[in-house]
This record gives structure tokens, sequence and C-alpha cells, in this order.
């Protein structure tokens, strides 16, 4: 808060997650609900997190957004949806407690400052963790509490399993209103179909090789359905197929599934192993992708030890090196849901309602709101 206390300032930050069985396809385009469940691993914020921050301020014009340094068109569909249904539920909360509750904060606009810290590359889910942080901090400023899942699935579908830590689950939901169509922290108990039975058995078991080749199994489902649509929608490349060999035969050579492949909608890679098997591995894609030897760190985020890789492994695996194949490597691990951040010195925006550090004008030829994964 400022010192006049007119203005309300929160800032919190929401972490990216990987499905493990994919969400693709919705039976209902406007409240986003999906055609079937998923489950995804949440991602640890140390190496990949949105940073967001929400003033409400009673002599702001009018709502105002700023994404990644440069301001952004407020009145995208999937914006709005997420900004009236928290200030809904900020309403209904006020109404029901108390109907004598001061709700002045209610008539004020807002202005949002989100950042990433990490590139919005395709297929690192920036949208989820985008609309995950935008709604858990419109709730901290609004004062809504409950499920806000199901506020976030409807800004971007897979959003929804950001707001949890660990292995989340998103129902799919039967009712046309989307209200059960929320996410979980894994439970159980819940009945869904096919291969998520599988996975659930696998993740509370702790058995590894079957979490690894269930998880390379939807992966390559996925994008044999995106094959089969037409026109094809092709998100793999040369290096992705290549991956997805190495995979393969490392996996083949030690006679045991130690390594998954995931890969969502675009090229990069999501990996999975076990912590004693990452030196090895990571030495085998240094082998057969082999970086620039002046570029930037190929390892970032968490430090990787050194292996010696044997020549039975390069042997067994046998494919052309691929030089600058692979940019850079992320090291992380699973990690916790949305936090909110208490030092006043991290919020984006500053007592003005203005972003601290970034371009401050609205630019239209980055009027790109996408509604896609590589976007918010
Ligand atoms: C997922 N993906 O479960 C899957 C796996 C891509 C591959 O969420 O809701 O279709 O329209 O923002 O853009 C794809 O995201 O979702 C997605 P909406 P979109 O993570």
């Amino acid at each position: 808060m400022t010192e006049d206390g007119m203005e309300k300032t929160y800032t919190c930050t929401a972490p990216v997650n990987i499905a493990v069985i994919k969400y693709w396809g919705k039976r209902d385009e406007d409240l986003i609900l999906p055609i079937n469940s998923s489950l995804s691993v949440t991602l640890h914020q140390d190496q990949l997190k949105t940073t967001t921050t929400v003033a409400i301020g009673n002599s702001f014009q009018e709502d105002r957004i700023w994404l990644n340094g440069k301001e952004e068109d407020i009145s995208h569909p999937r914006l709005q949806s997420c900004l009236r249904e928290i200030r809904r539920l900020a309403r209904k909360r006020r109404n029901d407690a108390d109907p004598g509750v001061d709700s002045t904060g209610l008539t004020h606009k807002v202005h949002i400052c989100s950042i990433n810290n990490f590139p919005t590359a395709a297929g690192l889910a920036s949208s989820a963790a985008g609309f995950a942080c935008l709604v858990y901090t419109l709730a901290q400023a609004f004062g809504v509490e409950g499920e806000l899942s199901v506020v976030a699935r409807q800004g971007s579908g897979s959003a929804c399993r950001s707001m949890y830590g660990g292995f989340v689950q998103w129902l799919m939901g039967h009712q046309s209103d989307g209200k059960d169509s929320l996410a979980q922290q894994h439970r159980a108990e819940s009945v869904v179909p096919g291969r998520m039975v599988e996975m659930i058995k696998a993740v509370h078991s702790k058995d590894f090789t079957e979490f690894a080749e269930l998880t390379m199994k939807d992966s390559n489902q996925f994008h044999a359905t995106c094959l089969d649509t037409y026109p094809p929608i092709i998100y793999l490349n040369r290096v992705s197929h290549q991956v997805i060999n190495l995979v393969h035969r490392y996996n083949h050579h030690y006679g045991e599934t130690r390594v998954a492949y995931t890969f969502d909608a675009g090229p990069n890679a999501v990996i999975f192993t076990l912590e004693q098997h990452i030196p090895d591995f990571i030495q085998a894609v240094r082998h057969f992708f082999p970086p620039e030897t002046n570029g930037g760190e190929f390892i970032k985020g968490l430090p990787v030890p050194h292996a010696d890789l044997s020549e039975e492994l390069k042997i067994a695996i046998g494919l052309e090196p691929m030089p600058k194949g692979i940019s850079y490597i992320i090291s992380t691990k699973p990690g916790p849901g949305p936090c909110v951040v208490r030092d006043p010195t991290q919020h984006l925006l500053g007592p003005d309602g203005l972003p601290k550090n970034t371009v401050r004008h609205h630019s239209p030829e980055t009027d790109t709101v996408a509604k896609h994964k590589n976007g918010y």
C-alpha cells in the first residue's frame, strides 16, 4: 500500500507446468472446457516463473496491462474473462459476508504488470504461468478466496494446473457452466478413464518406469493427433526427433527406462529423469548436440555435476552429432504453486501505478495477447 493508503499493490509469482497426460481439444471454446482430463507436473519457480503486480487505484482512469515490458490490449477476451470473474467473486463475497462492508475498491480500475523469468519460447507454457499468476494476484488484490483454478482456466486451460504445486490433475468436469472443470493437487479417488488411471497409479507408487513410458506415449499420441488433423499441425522439428531417438537408444543401452521426453505445442523437449541419472544423460546430450563453444551457458538453472561418457554408450547411441542443435538446457525440479511476494521492493509497479523498469507506452506492433502457449 502506498503512503496515502489510496492504492493497494500486490505481487505474486506462479509456476510453469508440463502436462504428462495432455489436454488437447475443447468442448466449449468460451468457457475453455476440455474434452479430456489432464495431469501435469509443476516446475520449480527458482528456474521458471511469472511475476505479476496488481495495483488498484482510485486515480486510475482505466484497466491497463503491461506484459514483459510492453503495454498490451486489456480488451482481450481471455483477460476480460479473468477480470470479470474475480470482480464478480469479490462482489459476491462482500455481499454474502456483510452488505455494509466497504466495497469502494471494486469500482476502482487496476494496473497489471507481468514478467517471465524465462524466454517465451514455444512449448514453455508461458500462458499457463501467466494466467495463473494474473488470477492469483487479482484474487489477493480483491480479497477473493476459494477455488481459483476455475477462473484461471478461463484465461488458458492449462493455467488451472499452475494453481497448485507438485502433481496436479485437471478434471474435465461435466457441467455446461464449467464449475466442475477444475484443478486439484493429486487425489487417487478421482475416476478418470484410460491412461490417466495408469498414470495416477504410477505416481502414487513412485514407479518411474511406468510414469516415463506413459509420459512418452501420451506425448507421441498428442503429436500424432496433431499430424492427423488437416492441414497437419507440426510442432516437432529435426532436433526434436533426434532427442526422441537419443532417449530411446539411451534407455535401450541401459536396459531400463531411465529418461522420458514430452513435447507440448513447440519443438522444445521436456525431459524427466531421476536425479542420479542427470549427469550421465546431460553428458550424452552434450556429446550428440555439441554446444557453441563461445555461446552462453549450456546448462542453466540447477548445477549438474560432470560425468564421463562411456565409449559403449556413445557407440550404442550412434547418432550423427548435430552441432548447436540445442542452444541450452534448463535444469530444474518439481515445485510449489503460486506464492505471494511480501517484499514491496519487488513490486513491478511503482507508487504512481506505472511499471518501474519497462516501456510504458502501448506499441501497436506488439499487440499480441496471443491465445496460444507462446504468449500470454
Ligand atoms: C497441455 N497444451 O496440456 C497441452 C499439451 C499443449 C500441449 O495446453 O486453453 O490449446 O486455448 O489456452 O493454447 C495447449 O494450449 O490452450 C495446451 P488454451 P492451448 O498443456
